[in-house]
């Protein structure tokens, strides 16, 4: 339950900072997060976007355990997760 909390805050946050930039496709909000423009989300791109995103969020999307997130494996935590907290 908590945790499920932490992840719809997360998402919400990333959402509101694609929102500015008028597009909130997973893309875009990957491309937003994506500080060094790397091509992958580490946890420290994640955790600035959003600090209530902890390591244990993290790992449990990142299917492959190499320690980012690529695309594919941000749009299934964009997709998949719970909507934000009061929607
Ligand atoms: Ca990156
Ligand atoms: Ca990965």
């Amino acid at each position: 339950m908590k945790r499920t909390m932490i992840i719809g805050a997360a998402l919400g946050a990333l959402a509101a900072g694609a929102a500015a930039a008028q597009d909130t496709t997973p893309e875009a909000v990957f491309g937003f997060v994506d500080a060094n423009s790397d091509g992958v989300l580490s946890f420290e791109e994640i955790n600035e976007a959003n600090a209530s995103v902890t390591q244990e969020v993290f790992a449990e999307f990142d299917a492959d355990g190499n320690g980012s997130l690529s695309m594919e494996e941000f749009a299934n935590l964009f997709t998949n997760g719970p909507p934000p907290p009061g929607m």
